[in-house]
């Protein structure tokens, strides 16, 4: 057996962030800047996800939560700059947030904030500057400006309305007051202009129209920067799905580049109706890997295909071509090694999921650009495509179970991404394998199932293992141990 040096072939990756940069000495708070209705807790809530997918910490200091504790549901005239009270009162609230915010910086628990409020003056914008400096943090204000009166309407009633500060009230009155709130912020709002020029910022007009940059010094300011001028509100669904059933799935191989099974094949060919279910007459683009299975199973789709290197499978190095059990018995130490640490374990000579992370960034980039685009991709990719649409945390992504043979339809809303699943009736194995299961003599497949005859022929085909009942067996032929 091939000894395995300490730490393991399957070593964690450097604790470098995703975005291949040592940032952990850079601190940034993202002020946000912007009437009510412009989208900003919006753009701080996708910053936040995107940054937390790179393995970069970042938290959201909405000043809106620290008010309402004082005043949960005030009306538009609390916000009236004339009423004394109301000034103060939302002073103390700004004050809570930026105080804590830079506790938070300085217990060293993330590398960006995100300071949620109007921030619509020059000197509460200049107040939060000073505070930033003290403390030695970077600052980037980010303002979103926006006069299209139908899409403001729009959002008032798509959240503001259902917002805790209208609890129990009529929405049409809801937003008359909140138009009224609006009115009161104009009155004293100041964009950020030519005497603010000492300000790194970005001012994002009509969602993106029209993009201002203003000393953008640092990488991870400019990676949010970019981050932010591929977003946009359009309505639109990100459909993803494995490639069909492969010959190596049959036999539980790891990695390769086979050719679909007979039961892969006639996924494809159902593909393109479950497709039409889920997306109606919508012309999508479909993307798929370099690899055989996901470009075979995307060919009868009538769109458009663009093959992506970024999508191949997870690379797994030397245990390319092995079963599960074969790689738990040559690798043993390995082997628990990855149970105990899925996300960072990088195989010799090939990936880890952060290394699938770092390599998949320019595809959530384009993603975020596009409107419906299908994705036909593999088991940990899609995990991680998935892992950044649904916020689902690194300890738990490697381990989320993708079946084959189903389309996932993603319809990001709101605050929210809505999931729907669509299942061919087609079985096929589950090359799910869970934590700290055993690997050695795990049959495959649909639970009990035996393979169907054709895909028993498959099977065989390759010289590989079949139980006696026609059960596909991982690794080799022999019989599940007895435990
Ligand atoms: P704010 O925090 O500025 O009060 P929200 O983030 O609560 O506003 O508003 C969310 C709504 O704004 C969503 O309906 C979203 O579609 C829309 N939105 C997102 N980005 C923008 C933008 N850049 N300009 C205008 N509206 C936007
Ligand atoms: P939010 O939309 O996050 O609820 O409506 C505007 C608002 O934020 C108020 O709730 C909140 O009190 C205020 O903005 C905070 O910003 P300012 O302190 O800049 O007014
Ligand atoms: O078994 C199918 C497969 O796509 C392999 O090619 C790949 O190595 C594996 O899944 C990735 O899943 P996991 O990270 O759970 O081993």
């Amino acid at each position: 057996m091939r000894k395995i040096p300490t730490g393991g072939f399957l070593s964690p990756s450097k604790r470098t962030n995703s975005m291949g940069v040592q940032a952990e000495d850079t601190r940034i708070c993202v002020i946000m800047v912007g009437l009510p209705a412009r989208g900003k807790s919006l753009i701080a809530q996708k910053i936040v996800r995107y940054l937390g997918w790179l393995s970069i910490t970042a938290k959201t200091f909405n000043v809106g939560q620290y008010r309402r504790s004082a005043t949960p549901n005030p009306s538009a005239e609390f916000f009236d700059t004339s009423n004394p009270e109301g000034e103060r009162l939302r002073r103390a609230a700004a004050e809570a947030a930026v105080g804590d915010m830079c506790k938070w910086f300085r217990e060293g628990r993330g590398l960006v904030a995100i300071l949620d409020a109007t921030n619509s003056t020059k000197s509460r914008r200049r107040w939060i500057l000073e505070r930033c400096q003290a403390e030695s943090i970077a600052t980037l204000f980010v303002e979103s400006k926006c006069d299209d009166e139908d899409l403001i309407m729009q959002n008032i009633l798509e959240v503001k309305t259902t917002s805790p500060d209208y609890k129990g009230q009529d929405p049409e009155e809801a937003a008359r007051d909140f138009r009224e709130r609006i009115r009161n912020y104009e009155k004293v709002y100041e964009t950020i202009d030519e005497d603010e020029r000492d300000l790194t910022y970005c001012k994002l007009i009509n969602v993106g129209h029209q993009v201002v940059i203003n000393q953008i010094r640092d990488y991870l300011q400019s990676r949010v920067v970019y981050y932010l001028m591929n977003l946009h509100i359009r309505p639109r669904s990100i459909w993803l799905s494995r490639h069909g059933e492969s010959q190596y799935n049959l036999v539980g191989k790891l990695g390769g580049d086979a050719d679909l099974s007979s039961r892969g094949e006639a996924y494809a060919k159902t593909l393109p109706s479950l497709v039409q279910k889920s997306a109606g007459d919508r012309q999508l683009t479909v993307w798929t890997s370099t690899l055989k299975r996901t470009i075979q199973t995307a060919r009868f789709l009538p769109f458009e295909k663009l093959e992506w290197k970024a999508l191949d499978e997870l690379d797994s190095g030397v245990c390319d071509g092995l079963t599960y059990a074969e790689v738990e018995e040559k690798y043993p130490e390995d082997f628990a090694q990855r149970d105990e640490d899925k996300y960072n374990y990088r195989y010799l000579g090939g990936e880890s999921y952060r290394d699938v992370v770092i390599r998949l960034e320019p595809i959530i980039m384009e993603l975020e650009r596009s409107e419906n685009i299908l994705i036909v991709t593999h088991q940990a990719i899609l995990r991680c495509i998935y892992a950044y649409f649904m916020n689902v945390p690194q300890e738990r992504s490697p381990w989320m179970e993708v079946p084959l043979h189903t389309l996932i339809k993603l319809t990001p809303k709101a605050y929210t991404t809505v999931e729907e699943r669509l299942k061919a009736d087609i079985p096929a194995v589950s090359t799910f394998r869970e934590k700290g299961s055993r690997a050695r003599g795990n049959t495959i497949g649909d639970g009990a199932k035996p393979l169907s005859p054709t895909a028993q022929e498959d099977a065989k085909g390759l010289g590989l293992g079949l139980a006696a009942d026609g059960k596909p067996v991982m690794g080799d032929a022999k019989p599940p141990p007895e435990s």
